[in-house]
């Protein structure tokens, strides 16, 4: 799937506006046609962004929805195929034009789209209605209202994860035209030859012949089956790195179309404890993130990202993964030109492997989801690994265990999340044999789930989950695993997670769970001791900023407090820590 540009073959216009939007609990929307238009109790509601900080009303409101525009679609785009494409609409969403179901999509965070050309009105306007849900359930990824999360973890909403499941339609809307004969897909791999970068490029497009350029190098392209192939060799290439982020664009072109694309040549290697970016060791150092702001909930928030881009550069991160979802197409272009490090992961957060109907529905989302995925990002420089799942949970989990086999014995969820886990990870290898892939890996869960990974990632709590308070005890801890791991897996460690809850201008001599001063002595420790092992390729704090949580007595004021930064961006004393740490000889 291409994302969509203007340029002088193709057209995109975004319908982000206000929208009408009407909640639709009794479910008879469709019966009383409401695709056509919306009457009675109609709000008005800001696309992009969540139902749920628009509105106070609606903030624990997660049933069905529906959002109603109008426009005219441009009669310049007479004779294109005309396509309607929806960002991301958590969790299960119907699209209709002018009254018709033109189709539905499952699953939230990654873009869908439909071509609606057979239902355009030329001469007058045209209604887009977008119904939208994201009811919990245990057979969606990520899953909810189930009974395991009870005791400290049981929240309301009744989420497997802490942060809040914000709905709505969270990305723009758009529709956009191509030619009728199009490119319908890009593929670039790059590699490196010497100081020469190769690109590699596959074009799926209804077409005899077409050209590539990219900067001065050029090729022809000569499609069969409505496949080309060709390799661009770029002299002396200027390669893409988190330090100096080149982009080439690369023009593809067909007899009547024209499709281009930002292009980074760089190469991504796993070799013992070092990933390798253009055959260089490098750091992931950064954070675990969400999209998530006052107002625009997960919403795309252009502002936003850029602020977070500066703030985090700001402390020398150059990495962050995508907790727990796809990010916006905006914000991956945005890591591309900054040059920062992606980790792209799927929503699969907190599987787990208790009942069997539930899990081959979960695996048949995730499996979708793994390929949506990759068909959006696999062109981006920044995204260096793919991250198939994040903490799934054993049974009986031994939270500070070591999580060896015999931990597990008893507990038959082990052995049925390994076969899973490894079903998604090849997965990920077959569709792109380019990037290491990866599963995070929960504070004493079976180490067994990650054998088949190619980097050790970790999330870890030593001093806060558990020996909080006791910061000397936890360090030891800490220390210990590492080198068990690196002992146990001879790969690359990033520690994806390690936080602790902090409320912004608390203070405490001595420094006391929650204090600022606390937080700060937390992540100090956790860098000396990632600093003296070779093997630890990234320290990714969580989280780089308070986040809207499910309510619980772990979470004050509806937050997750282990930002650096608070939710409206200001830093706390841990943010300084790191800026120390990562800018050191910068
Ligand atoms: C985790 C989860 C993350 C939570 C975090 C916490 O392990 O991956 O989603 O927010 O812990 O703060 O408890």
């Amino acid at each position: 799937m291409l994302y969509p540009v203007q340029n002088d073959k193709r057209n995109r216009l975004d319908l982000s506006g206000i929208w009408d939007f009407r909640t639709d609990p009794d479910h008879v929307g469709e019966a009383e046609g409401w695709s056509r238009g919306l009457s009675g109790e109609i709000l008005p509601m800001a696309v992009p962004g969540s139902w749920n900080e628009q509105y106070a009303d609606l903030f624990n409101y997660l049933d069905l929805s529906w959002y109603v525009r109008r426009t005219y679609v441009p009669s310049a785009w007479q004779g294109q195929r005309v396509m309607l494409r929806v960002g991301s609409a958590p969790y299960y969403a119907e699209v209709y034009v002018n009254g018709q179901k033109v189709g539905a999509h499952e699953g939230g965070h990654l873009p869908f789209e439909f071509d609606i050309t057979d239902q355009v009105k030329w001469d007058e306007e045209n209604t887009v209605a977008v119904s939208v849900e994201n009811n919990l359930s245990p057979q969606r990824v990520p899953s909810g209202d189930m009974d395991s999360a009870i005791g400290a973890f049981a929240s309301f909403p009744k989420t497997t994860y802490d942060f809040f499941p914000f709905a709505g339609l969270h990305r723009p809307v758009w529709l956009y035209s191509v030619p009728e004969r199009h490119i319908r897909d890009v593929r670039v791999v790059t590699d490196l030859q010497g100081t020469d970068g190769v690109v590699r490029v596959t074009v799926h497009a209804d077409a005899e012949t077409g050209r590539l350029d990219l900067g001065d190098v050029g090729a022809h392209l000569t499609f069969k089956e409505g496949v080309a192939e060709a390799e661009l060799r770029v002299l002396g290439a200027r390669l893409w790195s988190d330090k100096d982020p080149y982009l080439y664009d690369l023009h593809v072109r067909t007899e009547g179309d024209h499709y281009s694309l930002k292009v980074g040549i760089r190469t991504v290697a796993v070799e013992g404890g070092k990933i390798l970016l253009n055959g260089e060791p490098v750091q992931l150092n950064g954070f675990g993130r969400h999209e998530d702001f006052i107002a625009s909930g997960k919403g795309l928030n252009l502002p936003l990202l850029v602020k977070d881009y500066q703030l985090m550069r700001w402390t020398g991160a150059n990495a962050y993964r995508t907790s727990h979802y796809p990010y916006s197409e905006e914000e991956m272009m945005l890591a591309d030109q900054e040059g920062f490090l992606i980790i792209d992961e799927i929503p699969a957060v907190s599987l787990n492997f208790e009942n069997d109907e539930n899990i081959a529905a979960r695996l048949r989302m995730c499996q979708q989801q793994i390929e949506e995925l990759i068909a959006r990002d696999k062109n981006h420089p920044s995204v260096v690994m793919w991250c198939v799942a994040n903490e799934p949970m054993p049974g009986n989990l031994k939270l500070a265990g070591a999580g060896t086999k015999e931990d597990y014995q008893d507990d038959p969820t082990a052995e049925k999340g390994e076969v899973f886990l490894n079903t998604l990870v090849r997965q990920a290898k077959d569709l792109d044999p380019t990037r290491p892939v990866t599963v995070v890996g929960l504070m004493g869960g079976p180490t067994a789930w990650l054998a088949e990974t190619d980097v050790i990632c970790i999330n870890r709590y030593w001093g806060w989950y558990i020996l909080g308070g006791q910061l000397d005890e936890a360090r030891a801890g800490l220390s210990a695993e590492l080198d068990r791991l690196w002992e146990q897996f001879g790969k690359p460690i990033i520690m994806t997670e390690f936080g602790a809850d902090t409320m912004a201008g608390m203070h405490g001599q001595p420094p006391v769970m929650w204090t600022e001063e606390y937080q700060a002595d937390y992540i100090r420790f956790h860098l000396e001791e990632a600093g003296k092992r070779d093997y630890v390729a990234g320290m990714q704090v969580w989280n780089f900023a308070d986040f809207a949580a499910v309510q619980s007595i772990m979470r004050v004021g509806g937050l997750n407090m282990k930002g650096v930064f608070t939710r409206q961006r200001t830093p706390k004393m841990a943010a300084h820590v790191l800026r120390e740490f990562w800018t050191k000889g910068k």
